[in-house]
């Protein structure tokens, strides 16, 4: 998708487009208030109160049809400069306007009004001269947005708009939108009922069903072998901790607006935890150790809960109660270099295991002239900065650098990759740092017998199992590998009353071969029967007539495919158990 953002002139229509559709909105909806209308990546929204009436998706295209008649009667738009004492008497009675312009200083901004007919509004612009050059736009969809972005605030509506300035730009566009709609892994995941919501358990915490569920434990088996060879210890610790342990962390100071509100039990005060490393502190402070013992792997695999804004919850991308694929390594500072290249080149082994070829690298440093930001120890950072490009340059890994967005703690490395619909979100992560080994006290012998402090090293590879399985359903549009598969083989008698019992004997053979199978028997026809396997994105389709049953043999059918092939179910089940074993992307 282009950004429009960064392409001015269509930056400029676009901009234009969302005043025409406040006009448009005011001439429906005369008490209609507008708050702000800005340009976004794809488009452009604005935010509107409404007072009693809501605006419904299928009200779009009524709105759609008043902007058309507006732009079609050709209006020129005119700017024009006023005082800021003008300028709070022009939009005396609109307390959305007055909100921004009390907060403008003369002295280092122009204020203007841009006016087409019977409309203006407050804008820096600029615009387009007249109403006419609208011509392709379309209204996507309205949500609701709190003024200011806060919860406390009234809630307004935001409607969401496109324009380009030629038809087949926008045709493209929103052809566009529609395939990441059936990509989208909130669609696909209740097609294909792989988890939900409910408003009883809370916004933000889905329950993963069986064939999610599925999924989950491929997930946790896989990562899990990956990390024994690598040498790491998984342990169990609570998802609560108290206060205190956060208080020592640091979270309580530094990460409260992300954390659920605290509760007592007895005289002990808990908090649900946002992050598993002060648990990981204590295992290693459990017992005392030796540079020798070191690198130190803790892993988990650790629910979290965290508050995001009920605004940015979405499917199983951003939730409130996530479970990581985490691990906190205790280090040496000469091991940092070694440790961190393992971490790197098991992303980049998982990544290829998976298929997963879109994604970017961000390095984030500390900003130098931000003292208070980041901890104050310049060397230590210059050192592990250092040391983290070195080794992504020794790998030949494309990155780039994100000046001033490192962790207070120390720099880290993140995978960030697009979903379906929306912006871009971190996958893979691995942070440096100097501080929580200090809060905790932790310490290790050196060669010389002297103490000394570890260096930990906090990553996730999946991210959050949450999070990783909303990328690979929208990567692999639902059709997913054979090993990941929910149901990895459908077994069809052409008539069930002839080869009914042949098939079910297939069925027990794939079941004792720890194969995830389903009998369709029914009496529905054949085609009907191929076209439901189809939709369900089932791997494998076995059909089973009078010459398989005779011959012994299966004919099976890939998904997506056309053509079918004829075996024995020896030679089936082989060519299944590689498959699965080498973790294949055959059927992608
Ligand atoms: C890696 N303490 C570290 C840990 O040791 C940590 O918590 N890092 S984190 O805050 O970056 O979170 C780890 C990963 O969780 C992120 O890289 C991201 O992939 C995933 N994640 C973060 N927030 C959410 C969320 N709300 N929903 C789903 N996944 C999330
Ligand atoms: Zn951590």
């Amino acid at each position: 998708m282009i950004n429009i953002k960064e392409n001015e002139k269509l930056n400029i229509l676009n901009h234009s487009c969302a005043h025409l559709l406040a006009q448009a909105v005011k001439h429906l909806y005369p008490k209609a208030m507008f708050w702000v209308g800005p340009v976004i990546e794809d488009g452009f929204y604005y935010d509107i109160d409404l007072g009693e009436d809501v605006i419904k998706e299928e009200d779009l295209e009524k709105i759609e049809k008043e902007m058309k008649k507006i732009a079609k009667d050709g209006k020129r738009i005119v700017r024009e400069e006023l005082s800021k004492e003008e300028a709070l008497e022009k939009f005396t009675n609109d307390p959305y306007k007055l909100d921004l312009i009390e907060r403008m200083n003369e002295e280092e901004q122009v204020i203007s009004c841009y006016t087409q007919g019977d409309f203006t509004d407050l804008c820096r612009g600029p615009h387009v001269d007249t109403v006419k050059e609208l011509k392709y736009f379309k209204l996507l969809k309205v949500s609701g947005a709190y003024w200011k972005a806060d919860a406390n605030n009234k809630m307004l509506q935001r409607i969401y708009g496109v324009c380009y300035d030629k038809e087949d730009e926008l045709h493209h566009h929103l052809q566009e939108i529609e395939e990441a709609k059936e990509r989208d892994h909130r669609r696909i995941g209740k097609d294909q009922e792989l988890f939900m919501n409910h408003k009883l358990v809370g916004s933000g915490m889905p329950l993963w069903l069986p064939n999610g569920a599925i999924i989950r434990k491929q997930l946790e088996n896989y990562i899990y072998e990956k990390e024994q060879k690598l040498g790491y210890n998984h342990v169990y610790t609570p998802c609560v901790g108290t206060v205190d342990l956060y208080k020592t962390s640091g979270h309580w100071d530094h990460y409260q607006e992300n954390m659920f509100p605290m509760m007592k039990v007895d005289e002990e005060e808990f908090v649900l935890r946002p992050m598993n490393c002060p648990h990981h502190m204590l295992v290693y402070k459990n017992k005392m150790h030796s540079y020798r013992d070191l690198p130190i792997r803790i892993g988990e695999f650790a629910t979290d809960f965290r508050y995001e804004a009920s605004g940015a919850v979405k499917g199983l991308e951003r939730v409130r109660c996530m479970c990581q694929n985490d691990a906190h390594l205790f280090v040496t500072p000469d091991q940092i270099g070694e440790e961190f290249e393992k971490v790197v080149n098991l992303i980049l082994d998982v990544y290829h295991d998976f298929g997963i070829k879109d994604y970017k690298f961000r390095l984030s440093l500390r900003d130098k002239n931000d003292k208070e930001k980041y901890f104050d120890d310049d060397e230590m950072w210059d050192k592990a900065e250092n040391k983290l490009r070195e080794v992504l340059n020794h790998l030949g890994v494309e990155y780039f650098e994100a000046v001033g967005e490192a962790a207070f703690y120390g720099p880290k490395l993140d995978v960030e990759v697009r979903p379906a619909v929306g912006p871009e979100v971190t996958l893979s992560t691995c942070q440096l740092d100097f501080l929580l080994p200090r809060n905790f006290e932790l310490s290790y012998i050196d060669a010389h017998g002297e103490k000394k402090i570890p260096v930990v090293l906090h990553r996730a590879i999946f991210g959050t199992f949450d999070r990783f399985t909303a990328f690979i359903i929208e990567e692999t549009k639902g059709v997913f590998p054979t090993w990941l598969a929910p149901v990895q083989v459908k077994v069809i008698p052409i008539n069930p009353e002839y080869q009914g019992d042949y098939a079910q004997g297939v069925v027990e053979l794939l079941q004792q071969a720890n194969i995830r199978v389903e009998l369709d028997d029914r009496n529905e026809k054949l085609g009907y029967r191929l076209r439901e396997a189809q939709t369900s994105k089932v791997p494998y389709t076995i059909i089973l007539g009078d010459q398989e049953k005779e011959n012994n043999t299966i004919s099976y059918r890939l998904h997506g495919k056309k053509e079918t092939t004829t075996i024995t179910k020896e030679d089936f089940l082989e060519k299944l158990r590689i498959e699965i074993a080498t973790k294949a992307l055959t059927n992608q």
